[in-house]
């Protein structure tokens, strides 16, 4: 077992293709824990174990990987890069407590490189930025390190430089001479140190006072300057053939904080917020951040950050508020796919347990003495979606249980039924992750499904005030039914929280008060199916006003009926519409190509926002546009860029369709309505 202060948590992340499965690949290798380095096109890697990893070349999931490095043991957690797989990368944030943000020399900032490093710097975790793939023959590193500081700011200072045969690289910290192609060193030394040293303002005084400082000085307000985030150091690597791996590893080991000397995470519960602190003999508390199936046992493995106090095979210990204690069986330590068992876990460790059904991503496991939620980063919603239909008939109910059960490993993966198709339909970011969800769903549950072209989440609304009124009866023979309901709708704010705010305003007991919940029922039947075109309704603020009732046929169904009817009738006065999604768009591409895709864009009924120039000559491109515009934008924008762009899309927010397009979208669905009838 280790002692808190030898740990280190550190998740390698960056954008698809910037080298962290080959850097994770050359630290096992360098530390011994491998007798040879594999490589993401051998399709070897320790990390990439998954089938679909290796089909495709790119992570999918966070692998998980432990090793000793000068006498520390390092928790090595590799994410995803690809904007598809973004969730894995995400949920390993709260988990480490040093991010290194992996940038490949030759292609720059990307899009996931922003986004990663901002949450990792939301999430207030110390921060390290790899320089890789040193061997580019096309990088130009000294423009790289500006944007770099110009995007993340001046604290990104270069702790170490290529040399200039690009066989080694050259220590800033403890070299205050030397010659880099890259910069002189000396400047970069004076430059680290001097950062370092701000972060002390004691020490800041000695130095401006003109007195040196010694190294061992220097060493310990560097170590506090990462711990803190004002120095993110950068570092240089060629992953390939192993270069500035040992000296990265020096530095997380020598500089980079243990889970002792980070910030205490933070249990929310309501408005109570309770610190963690890193105590291996202090109550339980845990983050369960990776859920995944055994690619060859189909066994479920959880992955847990443990905060606080020691898990042992026999501990009973609870999941958030359930009252269910479960116990671990085993403690287990992952080496990518291979696990091995410990005797325990304790606090700052990451461990992995097994068969354990009920946990999900997000879980906090603890011994009843603490309760809440560990903060997560934002994911983003998923956007794309695909409505599926097992090709054997009869399989309906199995497809549904196997997507539930994927949606397990992946927050950014959501499972659905559509309540007008009755249609399941499967939401993610992007359509490498639907079809690598798919693949997955083939593999292991043995389905085949066909799949229909993305139906647009479209809403419903209303946009003036109007009354409504329904008399629901039947009194012809046998037990008689009457119902009679008045109501008014008015526009709510847009992007109001419920989509409903219904108020009781009938007085004089016309209508009695047992029915109000009926009536409620029969309206919100209607707001979940629409309309206009079958789309659930929002923004919408309901009044029940008035109403008759019978002392012996009014009944519950009676007036479930009558609510319907008046607010349908309302509705149909209240100048109804459809509201469309609006996604932020985020477009990389080579520079020459701006003009094309902005063109394309605003024919889509697009707004560009703005745009900024990146290293490399590529440029990113922000618009917000219609979702449905650009369901199938991929193989767009692949085509009019030749494959050299990516783009990443969030939910914006609704907004009133055209008129032309409504009219289009209510065709389709009464034509779809009378198919359904035949
Ligand atoms: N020339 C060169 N190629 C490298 C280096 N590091 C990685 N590569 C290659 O770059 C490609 C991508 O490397 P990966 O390690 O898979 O990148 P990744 O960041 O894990 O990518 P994702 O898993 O998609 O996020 C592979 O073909 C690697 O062999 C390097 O230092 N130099
Ligand atoms: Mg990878």
């Amino acid at each position: 077992m280790a002692d808190i202060n030898d740990i280190r948590n550190v998740a390698l992340l960056g954008h698809g293709g910037a080298g962290k499965t080959s850097i994770a690949e050359a630290i096992l290798h360098k530390t011994g824990k491998t007798n040879r380095l594999g490589t993401v096109e051998e399709k070897n890697t320790i990390s990439d174990f998954d089938d679909e990893e290796k089909e495709r070349s790119h992570s999918i999931h966070s692998a998980i990987m432990n090793t000793v490095h000068n006498g520390k043991t390092i928790n090595l957690i590799d994410t995803p890069g690809y904007p598809d797989f973004i969730g894995a990368a995400l949920t390993s944030i709260p988990v480490a407590d040093c991010c290194v943000v992996v940038i490949s020399a030759s292609a720059g900032i990307e899009i996931n490189t922003r986004k990663l490093y901002q949450a990792a710097e939301e999430a207030q975790k110390s921060r390290i930025i790899i320089i890789n793939k040193l061997d580019s023959e096309t990088a130009d590193i000294p423009e790289l390190i500006g944007t770099i500081q110009q995007t993340f700011g001046t604290q990104c200072r270069c702790a170490n430089l290529p040399a200039a045969d690009k066989e080694s690289v050259i220590d800033c910290l403890v070299n205050s001479t030397g010659s880099s192609p890259v910069m002189d060193v000396a400047q970069a030394h004076t430059e680290l140190v001097e950062s370092a040293i701000e972060a002390d303002d004691k020490l800041m005084e000695t130095y401006l006072g003109g007195e040196q400082i010694s190294q061992d000085k220097i060493a310990a307000v560097f170590a506090k300057a990462i711990a803190e985030g004002k120095i993110v150091p950068i570092l240089f690597t060629n992953a390939k053939k192993e270069i500035g791996i040992a000296e990265f590893l020096d530095l997380i080991t020598n500089y980079a904080p243990s889970p002792a000397q980070v910030k205490p995470a933070k249990l929310i519960d309501g408005e109570k917020i309770t610190e963690i602190k890193a105590d291996p003999a202090g109550m339980l508390a845990g983050l369960v951040f990776r859920v995944g199936l055994d690619p060859r046992s189909n066994m479920k493995y959880a992955s847990i950050r443990i905060f606080s106090g020691t898990l042992k095979s026999d501990t009973s210990m609870l999941r958030g508020s359930d009252k269910k204690t479960i116990r671990p069986g085993h403690v287990l330590k992952n080496q990518g796919t291979e696990i091995s068992e410990i005797p325990e876990g304790t606090a700052g460790d990451i461990i992995t347990l097994a068969k354990l059904e009920e946990l999900q991503i997000g879980d906090l496991i603890h011994d009843g003495k603490v309760a809440g939620k560990f903060e997560m980063p934002k994911v983003p919603a998923p956007m794309f979606s695909l409505a599926l239909e097992p090709t054997s008939k009869g399989d309906e109910q199995k497809l549904g249980t196997a997507m539930e059960k994927l949606t397990e490993e992946d927050v950014c993966f959501k499972v659905s039924r559509d309540h007008q198709t009755h249609e399941l339909v499967i939401s993610g970011l992007g359509d490498l992750h639907l079809r690598v969800i798919l693949s997955k769903m083939e593999k292991r549950f043995k389905l085949s499904v066909t799949t229909k072209k993305p139906k647009i989440p479209y809403r419903e609304t209303i946009t003036s005030k109007a009354d409504g009124h329904y008399r629901h009866k039947k009194q012809t023979g046998g037990a008689g039914q009457f119902g009679e309901v008045y109501l008014r709708v008015e526009p709510a704010p847009r992007g109001s929280e419920e989509s409903l705010q219904c108020t009781w305003d009938v007085f004089g007991g016309s209508i009695p008060g047992q029915f109000e919940s009926p009536i409620i029922k029969g309206i919100q039947g209607v707001v979940e199916t629409g309309v206009v075109a079958g789309f659930p309704m929002q923004d919408i603020k309901v009044s029940i006003y008035d109403g008759k009732h019978h002392p012996v046929d009014s009944k519950e169904v009676a007036f479930r009926a009558a609510g319907k009817g008046a607010f349908i009738d309302a509705v149909k006065k209240a100048k109804p519409c459809l509201l469309e999604p609006i996604v932020n768009i985020e477009i990389t591409i080579p520079a020459d190509h701006v003009g094309n895709i902005a063109g394309d864009l605003s024919s889509r009924r697009g707004r560009v926002q703005g745009q900024e120039m990146l290293a490399g000559n590529m440029m990113v491109l922000k618009a917000l546009v219609p979702l449905s515009e650009v369901a199938s934008y991929d193989s767009q924008l692949k085509s009019a860029t030749g494959g050299q762009g990516s783009y990443s899309m969030t939910l914006s927010h609704y907004e009133v369709v055209p008129s032309n397009v409504q009219q289009q979208v209510v065709a389709q669905y009464a034509k779809e309505k009378e198919e359904e009838a035949e």
